[in-house]
């Protein structure tokens, strides 16, 4: 998606003009992949433009530095500021995405990543729905594709390593050019993981399931933490359970759930119709709600908001 650029990017503390904001050719890791990042949305609510459950993300950002032994010169709440900050003197007042990046900049080549320094950016752009404007009605028709997750011990997938999502990438690129909108994966050991930048749920009878993230490979996603929530609050049950790819093609309805993409419908899964083939009640319900927290329209969900 082309990016529109804003004012200014948080860099190692400062704020630099946009188009000043890069960094050189030898920075370690564009060679190899070792980095962290996040993506957090802003949205607008009644009391101003608000960031949604950024100190989750940041501690998100922070065990993802831990687990590729990457130290991070600031410290949570700095983070959380940094971000505010950014969000504030790009006047985004309608909402926006931001991006925090963690990366080892110029200084050291090869694998061994020690002694490279550690930089961090947070960009902030204005981004429409990520998966098409008509997908949050229509909902999308998904793939489930030839490249499995990562194995746990091939990549952590607990952490958002830049280097990981070339696995995305690669699903990414088969599903679109298969003329599909997104892609399911599945782990190596053929269990339903996750999709490239959203996890996944299912309604069966009433049920509403989602892969246990740890055993499935997939992230702990932010926002499938708030739609147990929300479900949980609407009355509606939600389990964990390890989902093969038949339960997908059987479910009544089915969503995915992510910060970029937010709550969306899955029209179809390989072809075979969910449902009805429109958004099921359930996955309506729970998509309204989510909108109304995040733009604060819901006293409930409050301290998901960090005023900018
Ligand atoms: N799985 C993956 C692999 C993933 O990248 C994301 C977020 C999720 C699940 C959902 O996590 P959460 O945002 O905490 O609910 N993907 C981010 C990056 C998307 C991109 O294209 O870049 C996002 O949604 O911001």
């Amino acid at each position: 998606m082309p990016l529109t650029p804003t004012k200014k990017i948080w860099m190692d503390g400062t704020l630099v003009d946009w188009e000043n904001a890069t960094t050189h050719v030898l920075s370690h890791t564009l060679h190899y992949g070792m980095g962290a990042f996040e993506g957090i949305r802003a949205y607008k609510t009644p009391q101003g433009v608000a960031i949604f459950r950024l100190r989750e993300h940041m501690e998100r950002l922070l065990r993802s530095c831990k687990i590729l032994m990457i130290d991070v010169p600031y410290s949570l709440g700095e983070l959380c500021d940094a971000a505010v900050e950014t969000v504030r003197v790009n006047e985004m007042n309608e909402g926006c995405y931001i991006r925090p990046l963690i990366y080892l900049g110029y200084g050291e080549m090869g694998v061994n990543p020690m002694g490279a320094p550690t930089n961090v950016i947070i960009g902030v752009w204005p981004w429409g729905a990520y998966l098409g404007a008509e997908s949050l009605e229509k909902g999308v028709r998904m793939k489930i594709s030839s490249w499995a997750r990562h194995h746990p011990n091939s990549m952590p997938t607990a952490s958002k390593t830049v280097g990981g999502y070339v696995n995305s990438c690669l699903a990414k690129l088969e599903a679109v050019k298969a003329g599909y909108d997104e892609a399911i994966m599945l782990g190596t050991d053929g269990l339903v993981s996750e999709c490239t930048g959203e996890n996944l749920f299912i309604v069966r009878d009433g049920m509403i399931i989602s892969p246990p993230p740890s055993e499935a490979g997939a992230l702990r996603g932010i926002t499938q933490s708030s739609i147990v929530k929300i479900a949980n609050d609407l009355g509606h049950p939600v389990s964990f359970e390890a989902m093969r790819r038949d339960d997908l093609y059987l479910a009544d309805e089915a969503f995915l759930t992510g910060t970029a993409a937010e709550v969306v419908p899955i029209e179809s899964v390989d072809d075979r119709v969910i449902g009805a083939g429109m958004p099921g009640p359930i996955t309506k319900e729970i998509q309204s709600t989510y909108f109304q927290a995040v733009r604060g329209a819901r006293p409930a969900y409050e301290s998901w908001l960090t005023k900018v």
